[in-house]
């Protein structure tokens, strides 16, 4: 892993056998992830959110990701942090314990009134 790459936690479609996996095909995996408790999906229309939930003693189940600089500005733009869709954002993970600060994706409208649709996403 390069100290130029990024350690993202992948949630939602950027997963392998998942509809947008082609973004980060490229890029390196490095493993299944489990964020700390208090965190679940939200369904936001075919695509998930990750967002706090009190009541939550599971966390999110995830992958970890190394990712170049390059591929890092193509994801930013597919996930719309230039549009204020996600925001890339540290999040804490229950395991792997990793040395390095790891991001995600987080939405930045409200998650209020959609669906729970758990600890990990399945398409
Ligand atoms: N793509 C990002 C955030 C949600 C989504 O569908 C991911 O897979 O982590």
């Amino acid at each position: 892993m390069s100290p130029s790459d990024t350690v993202l936690f992948i949630y939602g479609t950027l997963k392998r056998g998942c509809s947008n996996h082609r973004f980060l095909a490229d890029q390196n995996f490095l493993g299944l992830a489990r964020t700390v408790a208090g965190f679940r999906l939200y369904d936001l229309g075919g695509y998930p959110g990750i967002a706090a939930h009190d009541d939550d003693r599971d966390g999110v189940v995830g992958e970890l990701w190394s990712v170049g600089p390059d591929a890092l500005e193509r994801l930013d733009r597919f996930e719309g942090v230039h549009e204020g869709l996600y925001r890339r954002e540290p999040i804490a993970l229950q395991t792997p314990a990793i040395d390095r600060s790891v991001q995600a994706y987080i939405p930045i409208l409200p998650v209020h009134g959609r669906a729970d649709v758990g600890s990990e996403w399945i398409e």
